[in-house]
Protein backbone atom coordinates (compact mmCIF):
# COMPACT_ATOMS: atom_id res chain seq x y z
CA UNK A 1 0.00 0.00 0.00
CA UNK A 2 1.47 3.43 -1.15
CA UNK A 3 1.98 5.61 2.40
CA UNK A 4 -0.31 8.94 1.87
CA UNK A 5 1.02 12.51 2.20
CA UNK A 6 -0.95 15.97 2.56
CA UNK A 7 1.80 18.95 1.80
CA UNK A 8 0.35 22.22 3.07
CA UNK A 9 2.74 25.22 0.92
CA UNK A 10 3.54 22.14 -1.86
CA UNK A 11 3.78 25.50 -4.36
CA UNK A 12 6.53 26.66 -2.52
CA UNK A 13 10.38 26.13 -2.49
CA UNK A 14 10.89 23.12 0.21
CA UNK A 15 6.93 22.15 -1.14
CA UNK A 16 8.36 21.33 -4.43
CA UNK A 17 11.47 19.31 -3.51
CA UNK A 18 9.34 17.49 -0.83
CA UNK A 19 6.59 16.81 -3.23
CA UNK A 20 9.68 15.09 -5.28
CA UNK A 21 10.93 12.92 -2.97
CA UNK A 22 8.15 11.49 -1.54
CA UNK A 23 7.00 10.40 -4.75
CA UNK A 24 10.05 8.60 -5.43
CA UNK A 25 9.61 7.26 -2.45
CA UNK A 26 6.36 6.12 -3.47
CA UNK A 27 3.82 8.20 -1.61
CA UNK A 28 0.62 9.59 -3.03
CA UNK A 29 0.84 13.30 -2.59
CA UNK A 30 -1.67 15.69 -2.39
CA UNK A 31 -0.82 19.29 -2.52
CA UNK A 32 -2.42 22.38 -1.26
CA UNK A 33 -2.66 25.33 -3.57
CA UNK A 34 -3.96 28.84 -2.65
CA UNK A 35 -6.07 30.15 -5.61
CA UNK A 36 -4.15 33.04 -7.53
CA UNK A 37 -5.15 35.59 -10.70
CA UNK A 38 -1.68 34.44 -12.23
CA UNK A 39 -0.15 30.68 -12.77
CA UNK A 40 1.36 29.72 -9.09
CA UNK A 41 2.29 25.94 -9.80
CA UNK A 42 5.54 26.55 -11.32
CA UNK A 43 7.75 24.55 -9.25
CA UNK A 44 5.55 21.55 -9.46
CA UNK A 45 4.55 21.30 -13.01
CA UNK A 46 7.20 18.89 -13.49
CA UNK A 47 5.13 16.57 -11.37
CA UNK A 48 1.60 17.13 -12.86
CA UNK A 49 0.09 13.89 -13.65
CA UNK A 50 -3.21 14.07 -15.59
CA UNK A 51 -5.83 13.73 -13.28
CA UNK A 52 -7.76 10.83 -15.65
CA UNK A 53 -5.32 8.64 -15.75
CA UNK A 54 -5.61 5.84 -13.67
CA UNK A 55 -2.04 5.63 -11.94
CA UNK A 56 -1.98 9.53 -10.45
CA UNK A 57 0.24 10.07 -7.29
CA UNK A 58 0.52 13.87 -7.59
CA UNK A 59 -3.24 15.56 -6.55
CA UNK A 60 -3.63 19.48 -6.01
CA UNK A 61 -6.59 20.60 -4.20
CA UNK A 62 -7.00 24.43 -3.69
CA UNK A 63 -7.18 25.69 0.54
CA UNK A 64 -6.20 27.82 2.70
CA UNK A 65 -4.64 28.12 6.05
CA UNK A 66 -7.09 30.27 7.35
CA UNK A 67 -10.09 28.26 6.03
CA UNK A 68 -10.77 25.52 8.80
CA UNK A 69 -13.77 24.19 6.83
CA UNK A 70 -11.72 23.46 4.14
CA UNK A 71 -8.76 22.10 6.15
CA UNK A 72 -10.95 19.74 8.01
CA UNK A 73 -12.44 18.65 4.81
CA UNK A 74 -9.07 18.31 3.18
CA UNK A 75 -8.03 16.16 5.33
CA UNK A 76 -11.29 13.94 6.24
CA UNK A 77 -10.93 13.21 2.10
CA UNK A 78 -7.07 12.07 2.37
CA UNK A 79 -6.88 10.95 5.31
CA UNK A 80 -3.19 10.86 5.25
CA UNK A 81 -0.74 8.80 6.76
CA UNK A 82 1.69 12.05 7.03
CA UNK A 83 0.77 15.88 7.31
CA UNK A 84 3.64 18.27 5.80
CA UNK A 85 2.65 22.12 7.42
CA UNK A 86 4.57 23.89 4.94
CA UNK A 87 2.66 26.52 4.13
CA UNK A 88 3.37 30.31 5.71
CA UNK A 89 4.01 33.90 4.95
CA UNK A 90 7.37 32.90 5.03
CA UNK A 91 9.15 36.42 4.88
CA UNK A 92 10.46 37.83 7.73
CA UNK A 93 10.26 41.58 6.80
CA UNK A 94 6.86 41.28 5.14
CA UNK A 95 6.08 40.53 8.06
CA UNK A 96 5.94 43.21 9.91
CA UNK A 97 4.10 45.00 6.74
CA UNK A 98 1.46 42.41 7.26
CA UNK A 99 1.71 41.15 11.12
CA UNK A 100 -1.90 39.77 11.93
CA UNK A 101 -2.34 37.51 8.05
CA UNK A 102 1.07 36.49 9.04
CA UNK A 103 -0.47 35.56 12.88
CA UNK A 104 -3.04 33.99 11.31
CA UNK A 105 -1.65 31.59 8.42
CA UNK A 106 1.63 30.68 10.43
CA UNK A 107 0.39 30.36 14.04
CA UNK A 108 -3.77 29.57 14.09
CA UNK A 109 -2.96 28.06 10.62
CA UNK A 110 -0.80 25.04 12.34
CA UNK A 111 -3.87 24.64 14.97
CA UNK A 112 -6.27 24.53 12.23
CA UNK A 113 -4.50 21.51 11.50
CA UNK A 114 -3.93 20.48 14.32
CA UNK A 115 -7.33 20.55 15.26
CA UNK A 116 -8.58 18.78 11.97
CA UNK A 117 -6.62 15.46 13.15
CA UNK A 118 -8.69 15.67 16.37
CA UNK A 119 -12.01 15.98 15.12
CA UNK A 120 -11.67 13.36 12.74
CA UNK A 121 -10.07 11.22 14.89
CA UNK A 122 -6.98 10.36 13.38
CA UNK A 123 -4.49 10.83 16.12
CA UNK A 124 -3.58 7.12 16.01
CA UNK A 125 -2.82 7.55 12.24
CA UNK A 126 -1.66 10.50 11.01
CA UNK A 127 1.78 11.89 11.84
CA UNK A 128 2.08 16.24 11.55
CA UNK A 129 5.51 18.24 10.52
CA UNK A 130 5.77 21.89 11.81
CA UNK A 131 7.47 23.90 9.35
CA UNK A 132 9.71 25.56 12.56
CA UNK A 133 12.37 27.97 11.84
CA UNK A 134 15.98 28.77 13.15
CA UNK A 135 13.81 32.70 13.48
CA UNK A 136 12.71 31.35 16.64
CA UNK A 137 16.44 31.92 18.40
CA UNK A 138 16.07 35.69 17.06
CA UNK A 139 18.17 37.74 19.25
CA UNK A 140 21.62 35.73 20.22
CA UNK A 141 20.84 34.10 23.62
CA UNK A 142 23.55 31.14 22.76
CA UNK A 143 26.23 30.35 19.76
CA UNK A 144 25.71 27.82 18.22
CA UNK A 145 21.76 27.76 18.63
CA UNK A 146 20.27 23.71 19.59
CA UNK A 147 17.25 22.19 20.11
CA UNK A 148 17.92 23.95 24.09
CA UNK A 149 18.58 26.83 23.78
CA UNK A 150 15.74 29.41 24.19
CA UNK A 151 13.68 31.31 21.44
CA UNK A 152 13.51 34.74 21.44
CA UNK A 153 11.65 35.66 18.75
CA UNK A 154 12.13 39.32 16.69
CA UNK A 155 9.49 39.94 14.37
CA UNK A 156 5.56 39.56 13.67
CA UNK A 157 6.98 35.89 11.66
CA UNK A 158 9.06 34.46 14.68
CA UNK A 159 6.28 35.35 17.09
CA UNK A 160 3.67 33.43 15.32
CA UNK A 161 5.72 30.53 14.07
CA UNK A 162 6.71 30.37 18.10
CA UNK A 163 2.95 29.78 18.92
CA UNK A 164 3.18 27.22 15.74
CA UNK A 165 5.73 25.67 17.78
CA UNK A 166 4.33 25.04 21.38
CA UNK A 167 0.87 24.07 19.66
CA UNK A 168 2.57 21.45 18.25
CA UNK A 169 4.47 20.63 21.14
CA UNK A 170 1.13 20.87 23.00
CA UNK A 171 -0.87 18.71 20.89
CA UNK A 172 1.63 15.80 21.13
CA UNK A 173 1.81 15.81 24.62
CA UNK A 174 -1.88 16.60 24.77
CA UNK A 175 -3.50 14.11 22.44
CA UNK A 176 -0.86 11.77 21.65
CA UNK A 177 -0.42 12.77 18.01
CA UNK A 178 2.96 12.13 16.55
CA UNK A 179 3.76 15.64 15.86
CA UNK A 180 7.22 16.96 15.11
CA UNK A 181 8.90 20.12 14.77
CA UNK A 182 11.60 20.94 12.43
CA UNK A 183 13.98 23.88 13.97
CA UNK A 184 14.96 24.54 10.44
CA UNK A 185 18.00 26.89 9.19
CA UNK A 186 17.69 28.87 6.00
CA UNK A 187 18.02 26.96 3.11
CA UNK A 188 17.83 27.58 -0.10
CA UNK A 189 17.78 26.18 -3.85
CA UNK A 190 17.57 27.57 -7.54
CA UNK A 191 13.99 27.35 -6.54
CA UNK A 192 13.99 29.99 -4.05
CA UNK A 193 11.47 32.82 -3.41
CA UNK A 194 13.45 35.86 -5.53
CA UNK A 195 13.00 38.26 -2.74
CA UNK A 196 15.22 36.16 -0.02
CA UNK A 197 18.54 37.60 0.13
CA UNK A 198 20.35 34.67 -1.88
CA UNK A 199 18.24 34.49 -4.45
CA UNK A 200 17.97 38.33 -4.72
CA UNK A 201 21.82 38.21 -4.74
CA UNK A 202 22.45 35.51 -7.59
CA UNK A 203 19.85 36.69 -9.99
CA UNK A 204 21.26 40.02 -9.44
CA UNK A 205 24.56 38.61 -10.58
CA UNK A 206 23.53 36.74 -13.44
CA UNK A 207 21.66 40.08 -14.54
CA UNK A 208 24.70 41.90 -13.84
CA UNK A 209 26.96 39.76 -15.81
CA UNK A 210 24.46 39.70 -18.65
CA UNK A 211 24.27 43.52 -18.81
CA UNK A 212 20.67 43.30 -18.00
CA UNK A 213 21.04 45.26 -14.55
CA UNK A 214 23.32 47.13 -13.47
CA UNK A 215 23.53 47.36 -9.47
CA UNK A 216 21.81 45.31 -6.66
CA UNK A 217 20.71 47.10 -3.42
CA UNK A 218 20.61 45.41 -0.24
CA UNK A 219 20.10 45.87 3.80
CA UNK A 220 21.89 44.32 6.23
CA UNK A 221 25.67 43.03 4.78
CA UNK A 222 26.73 42.00 8.02
CA UNK A 223 24.13 39.78 9.32
CA UNK A 224 25.40 35.97 9.45
CA UNK A 225 23.20 33.02 8.23
CA UNK A 226 23.82 29.24 8.41
CA UNK A 227 22.73 28.83 5.08
CA UNK A 228 21.66 24.83 3.38
CA UNK A 229 20.43 23.38 0.54
CA UNK A 230 16.61 22.62 0.62
CA UNK A 231 17.15 19.25 -1.27
CA UNK A 232 19.01 17.86 2.17
CA UNK A 233 16.61 19.59 4.27
CA UNK A 234 13.21 17.80 3.05
CA UNK A 235 15.29 14.26 3.50
CA UNK A 236 15.68 15.38 7.21
CA UNK A 237 11.57 16.25 7.22
CA UNK A 238 10.68 12.65 5.88
CA UNK A 239 12.99 11.45 8.87
CA UNK A 240 11.34 13.39 11.45
CA UNK A 241 8.24 11.64 10.36
CA UNK A 242 9.71 8.16 10.17
CA UNK A 243 10.66 7.91 14.00
CA UNK A 244 8.79 6.15 16.23
CA UNK A 245 7.53 8.95 18.44
CA UNK A 246 6.87 12.66 17.43
CA UNK A 247 10.24 15.06 18.77
CA UNK A 248 11.78 18.26 17.90
CA UNK A 249 14.90 18.63 15.56
CA UNK A 250 17.59 21.63 14.72
CA UNK A 251 18.59 20.92 11.04
CA UNK A 252 21.77 23.10 10.38
CA UNK A 253 24.78 23.10 8.64
CA UNK A 254 26.74 24.54 11.45
CA UNK A 255 28.62 26.92 9.28
CA UNK A 256 28.16 30.46 8.98
CA UNK A 257 28.35 33.40 6.03
CA UNK A 258 27.33 36.94 6.35
CA UNK A 259 25.22 38.31 3.36
CA UNK A 260 28.60 40.17 2.30
CA UNK A 261 30.44 37.08 1.95
CA UNK A 262 27.42 35.26 -0.01
CA UNK A 263 27.60 38.03 -2.25
CA UNK A 264 31.37 37.93 -2.81
CA UNK A 265 31.00 34.12 -3.45
CA UNK A 266 28.27 34.35 -5.56
CA UNK A 267 29.87 37.15 -7.86
CA UNK A 268 33.22 35.35 -7.92
CA UNK A 269 31.37 32.29 -9.80
CA UNK A 270 30.85 34.70 -12.45
CA UNK A 271 35.12 35.86 -12.16
CA UNK A 272 33.98 39.08 -10.88
CA UNK A 273 35.94 39.93 -7.29
CA UNK A 274 34.45 42.75 -5.04
CA UNK A 275 36.63 45.35 -3.65
CA UNK A 276 34.63 47.10 -0.30
CA UNK A 277 34.50 50.72 0.34
CA UNK A 278 33.11 53.33 2.47
CA UNK A 279 30.97 52.26 5.69
CA UNK A 280 27.12 51.92 7.29
CA UNK A 281 24.68 52.77 4.75
CA UNK A 282 27.37 54.87 2.10
CA UNK A 283 29.32 51.48 1.98
CA UNK A 284 29.88 50.38 -1.76
CA UNK A 285 30.47 47.19 -3.39
CA UNK A 286 32.87 47.82 -7.23
CA UNK A 287 33.88 45.69 -9.09
CA UNK A 288 37.82 45.28 -8.93
CA UNK A 289 38.37 45.27 -12.83
CA UNK A 290 36.34 48.26 -13.64
CA UNK A 291 35.93 50.48 -10.47
CA UNK A 292 32.04 50.32 -10.96
CA UNK A 293 29.86 50.59 -7.91
CA UNK A 294 27.60 47.41 -8.78
CA UNK A 295 26.33 46.67 -4.86
CA UNK A 296 24.79 49.67 -2.86
CA UNK A 297 22.71 49.85 0.01
CA UNK A 298 19.65 50.60 0.55
CA UNK A 299 18.20 51.33 4.02
CA UNK A 300 14.40 50.48 2.89
CA UNK A 301 15.58 46.88 3.33
CA UNK A 302 16.94 47.49 6.87
CA UNK A 303 14.52 45.57 9.34
CA UNK A 304 12.73 47.34 12.35
CA UNK A 305 14.38 44.18 14.15
CA UNK A 306 16.99 42.24 13.09
CA UNK A 307 18.38 38.45 13.56
CA UNK A 308 22.13 38.95 13.73
CA UNK A 309 23.44 35.88 13.75
CA UNK A 310 22.71 32.28 13.08
CA UNK A 311 24.55 28.95 13.85
CA UNK A 312 22.60 25.77 14.37
CA UNK A 313 24.11 22.72 15.52
CA UNK A 314 22.57 19.13 14.44
CA UNK A 315 24.02 16.97 16.53
CA UNK A 316 20.85 15.46 17.82
CA UNK A 317 19.42 15.50 13.67
CA UNK A 318 22.99 13.83 13.05
CA UNK A 319 22.58 11.11 16.31
CA UNK A 320 18.72 10.34 16.04
CA UNK A 321 17.91 10.48 12.12
CA UNK A 322 21.21 9.99 10.61
CA UNK A 323 20.74 13.12 8.93
CA UNK A 324 23.44 15.28 7.85
CA UNK A 325 23.80 18.50 5.10
CA UNK A 326 25.62 17.13 2.26
CA UNK A 327 26.26 20.81 0.11
CA UNK A 328 28.28 23.14 0.96
CA UNK A 329 27.38 26.86 0.99
CA UNK A 330 29.74 27.43 -2.28
CA UNK A 331 28.26 24.76 -3.94
CA UNK A 332 24.52 26.20 -3.54
CA UNK A 333 25.97 29.64 -4.09
CA UNK A 334 27.70 28.11 -7.68
CA UNK A 335 24.70 26.29 -8.58
CA UNK A 336 22.02 29.27 -7.83
CA UNK A 337 24.07 31.22 -10.12
CA UNK A 338 24.50 29.11 -12.78
CA UNK A 339 20.83 28.49 -12.62
CA UNK A 340 19.63 31.99 -12.77
CA UNK A 341 22.15 32.33 -15.62
CA UNK A 342 20.20 29.94 -17.64
CA UNK A 343 16.79 31.24 -16.67
CA UNK A 344 17.67 35.47 -17.52
CA UNK A 345 19.74 33.98 -21.26
CA UNK A 346 16.19 32.19 -21.78
CA UNK A 347 13.90 34.59 -20.55
CA UNK A 348 15.83 38.02 -20.39
CA UNK A 349 13.44 38.97 -17.44
CA UNK A 350 14.89 40.88 -14.61
CA UNK A 351 12.10 42.42 -12.09
CA UNK A 352 13.71 44.44 -9.18
CA UNK A 353 13.12 43.02 -6.01
CA UNK A 354 10.89 45.19 -2.96
CA UNK A 355 11.81 43.46 -0.33
P1 LIG B 1 7.86 29.61 0.42
O1 LIG B 1 7.55 31.02 0.74
O2 LIG B 1 8.67 29.27 -0.79
O3 LIG B 1 6.48 28.78 0.31
C1 LIG B 1 5.41 29.03 1.16
C2 LIG B 1 4.22 28.24 0.67
O4 LIG B 1 3.10 28.51 1.52
C3 LIG B 1 3.75 28.59 -0.75
O5 LIG B 1 3.30 27.41 -1.37
C4 LIG B 1 2.59 29.54 -0.50
O6 LIG B 1 1.65 29.58 -1.55
C5 LIG B 1 1.98 28.86 0.71
N1 LIG B 1 1.10 29.71 1.49
C6 LIG B 1 1.33 30.94 1.98
N2 LIG B 1 0.28 31.39 2.70
C7 LIG B 1 -0.66 30.41 2.64
C8 LIG B 1 -1.96 30.27 3.16
N3 LIG B 1 -2.52 31.23 3.88
N4 LIG B 1 -2.63 29.13 2.91
C9 LIG B 1 -2.08 28.15 2.17
N5 LIG B 1 -0.85 28.23 1.64
C10 LIG B 1 -0.15 29.35 1.87
O7 LIG B 1 8.55 28.99 1.72
P2 LIG B 1 9.65 27.82 1.85
O8 LIG B 1 9.30 26.71 0.94
O9 LIG B 1 11.00 28.43 1.81
O10 LIG B 1 9.42 27.38 3.37
C11 LIG B 1 8.49 26.36 3.72
C12 LIG B 1 8.12 26.51 5.19
O11 LIG B 1 9.27 26.39 6.00
C13 LIG B 1 7.49 27.86 5.56
O12 LIG B 1 6.53 27.62 6.56
C14 LIG B 1 8.66 28.66 6.12
O13 LIG B 1 8.18 29.64 7.04
C15 LIG B 1 9.43 27.56 6.81
N6 LIG B 1 10.87 27.74 6.92
C16 LIG B 1 11.61 28.02 5.78
C17 LIG B 1 12.98 28.10 5.87
C18 LIG B 1 13.82 28.40 4.68
O14 LIG B 1 14.99 28.77 4.87
N7 LIG B 1 13.34 28.22 3.47
C19 LIG B 1 13.68 27.89 7.16
C20 LIG B 1 12.79 27.57 8.26
C21 LIG B 1 11.44 27.49 8.12
P3 LIG B 1 1.88 30.55 -2.84
O15 LIG B 1 2.85 29.81 -3.72
O16 LIG B 1 0.51 30.65 -3.39
O17 LIG B 1 2.44 31.83 -2.31
P1 LIG C 1 15.50 35.33 6.69
O1 LIG C 1 15.87 35.34 5.14
O2 LIG C 1 14.97 36.62 7.15
O3 LIG C 1 16.69 34.76 7.40
O4 LIG C 1 14.29 34.28 6.70
P2 LIG C 1 16.20 36.53 4.13
O5 LIG C 1 16.92 35.89 3.00
O6 LIG C 1 15.01 37.36 3.82
O7 LIG C 1 17.22 37.46 4.98
C1 LIG C 1 18.45 36.97 5.44
C2 LIG C 1 19.27 38.13 5.97
O8 LIG C 1 19.67 38.96 4.89
C3 LIG C 1 19.49 40.32 5.25
N1 LIG C 1 19.32 41.15 4.05
C4 LIG C 1 18.30 41.08 3.16
N2 LIG C 1 17.22 40.28 3.11
C5 LIG C 1 16.37 40.43 2.07
N3 LIG C 1 15.31 39.61 1.97
N4 LIG C 1 16.55 41.40 1.12
C6 LIG C 1 17.63 42.24 1.14
O9 LIG C 1 17.79 43.09 0.28
C7 LIG C 1 18.56 42.08 2.22
N5 LIG C 1 19.72 42.69 2.54
C8 LIG C 1 20.17 42.12 3.65
C9 LIG C 1 18.25 40.30 6.12
O10 LIG C 1 18.15 41.50 6.88
C10 LIG C 1 18.51 39.04 6.94
O11 LIG C 1 19.33 39.33 8.04
C11 LIG C 1 14.34 33.08 5.94
C12 LIG C 1 12.90 32.72 5.56
O12 LIG C 1 12.94 31.62 4.66
C13 LIG C 1 12.08 32.33 6.78
O13 LIG C 1 10.82 31.82 6.35
C14 LIG C 1 12.84 31.25 7.55
O14 LIG C 1 12.12 30.90 8.70
C15 LIG C 1 14.24 31.72 7.90
O15 LIG C 1 14.91 32.05 6.71
C16 LIG C 1 15.04 30.64 8.61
Amino acid sequence: MNKVALITGVTGQDGAYLAELLLQKGYIVHGVKRRSSSFNTGRVDHLYQDPHASDVRFLMHYGDLADSTNLIRLVQEVQPDEIYNLAAQSHVQVSFETPEYTANADGVGTLRLLEAIRILKLEGKTRFYQASTSELYGKVQEIPQRESTPFYPRSPYAAAKLYAYWITVNYREAYGIHASNGILFNHESPLRGETFVTRKITRAVAAIHLGLQNKLYLGNLDSKRDWGHARDYVEGMWRMLQQPIGDDYVLATGKVRSVREFVEMSFREVDCAIEWTGTGVEERGLDAKTGEVIVQIDPRYFRPTEVEYLQGDATKARDKLGWQATITVEELAAEMVAEDLKVLRRTGDCHASHV
